[in-house]
């Protein structure tokens, strides 16, 4: 199946915005960030792997050709989580050191940072890779220089994302548990939603979105940026995965999965219910920065920003390598989803 990105939503041709040879420390895939605006800044927290770069795939790609043995992963892959600031959402300025990290004898490593900004704190999930799964985590800072962790999940659990205001009191999450032996299929997963008075204890957990309503998914689905509110609903992305029969450049052997921008609008009221959808993807890999890289042709939105003038600026990670961003307008966006 081949999808054409939708007019209404521009690639910018500055893209990437972000890339490893612009991070003062070591850096070698960077994407997967998140960004707000908190104290008049845009502010961007990124996604940092280091240690493990195409030449190191490579030469274990050579390995594994000369051995006869199977593929093997480098090893010495470490990630670490840094911050940018800019003035105008185009242009960032990244600080001289990683910002949060996380690291016990449980927890190896955070990635993938989602912003919210909910009664002037800016509030960070994050997954984190553990000896026991992968679990969501919630922290709140007010500086990016101390953080407070709220909540960490059982696994398996990540992708998580707070809506930016209380809803009828209450903290309201969007989250993506990995279940394995109740969906049939590998990696069938989808979207669920759960509430919490304090940002620490959280239930009402309810079904969301299941992936098999998702047409241009086959395999699993979570959350991207963190919701936006608009008069009509909660605008909300989320990433879709399409396992395709050939293998797609990647630095590693064996890729074949596509990762797709997706879009759905939330009741105001009770965002538990979805009230329009695209049923194409908005974000479809075609530049060669988004075809090639890590791993090609993952298209992964991780902050979304609604601007008075009601343009959007949606931030994606490319390729796994690189942070990008599109802009579009919101009457454009409300109409993919149907108003
Ligand atoms: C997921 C996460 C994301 C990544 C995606 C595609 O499991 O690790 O950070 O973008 O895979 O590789």
């Amino acid at each position: 199946m081949i999808f054409s990105q939708p007019s209404c939503i521009k690639k910018y041709s500055g893209n990437p915005i972000l890339s490893p040879q612009d991070i003062p420390f070591e850096a070698a895939q960077i994407y997967n960030a998140g960004v707000t605006k908190f104290n008049g800044k845009y502010v961007m927290v990124f996604r940092d792997d280091y240690g493990r770069t195409e030449a190191d795939f490579q030469k274990q790609r050579e390995i594994a050709v000369l051995t006869g043995e199977p593929y093997k992963w480098p090893p010495n892959t470490q990630i670490t989580l840094g911050l940018a600031f800019s003035d105008d959402g185009f242009h960032w300025e990244v600080q001289p050191k990683p910002c949060f990290e996380l690291q016990t004898e449980e927890i190896y490593h955070v990635y993938d940072p989602r912003l919210s900004v909910i009664d002037n704190r800016c509030y960070m999930c994050f997954a984190a890779n553990t000896r026991h799964g992968v679990i969501g985590g919630i922290a709140v800072t007010d500086d990016f220089s101390s953080f407070e962790i709220l909540n960490l999940t059982a696994p398996d659990n990540r992708n998580m994302v707070l809506f930016p205001e209380k809803i009828n009191g209450k903290f309201m999450r969007l989250e993506r548990p990995f279940p394995v032996y109740s969906r049939e299929g590998d990696e069938d997963f989808d979207i669920w939603c759960a509430k919490s008075p304090d940002c620490c204890y959280w239930g009402e957990h309810k079904l969301l979105l299941g992936r098999e309503n998702v047409p241009f998914a086959n395999s699993k689905i979570g959350p991207a940026a963190p919701p936006v509110k608009t008069e009509k609903g909660w605008l909300t992305t989320f990433h879709g995965v399409r396992n395709v029969p050939e293998e797609l450049y990647s630095w590693h052997p064996d890729w074949h999965k596509v990762y797709y921008g997706g879009l759905m609008l939330l009741d105001l009221e009770d965002p538990t219910k979805i009230i329009g959808m695209y049923n194409e993807p908005i974000l479809v890999p075609e530049h060669k920065y988004e075809l090639e890289g890590m791993r090609g042709s993952v298209m992964f939105p991780g902050g979304m920003i609604l601007e008075e003038s009601g343009e959007v600026k949606i931030y994606y990670g490319a390729a796994d390598t690189v942070e990008c961003m599109a802009v579009a307008d919101i009457a454009g966006l409300l109409k993919l989803c149907g108003q």
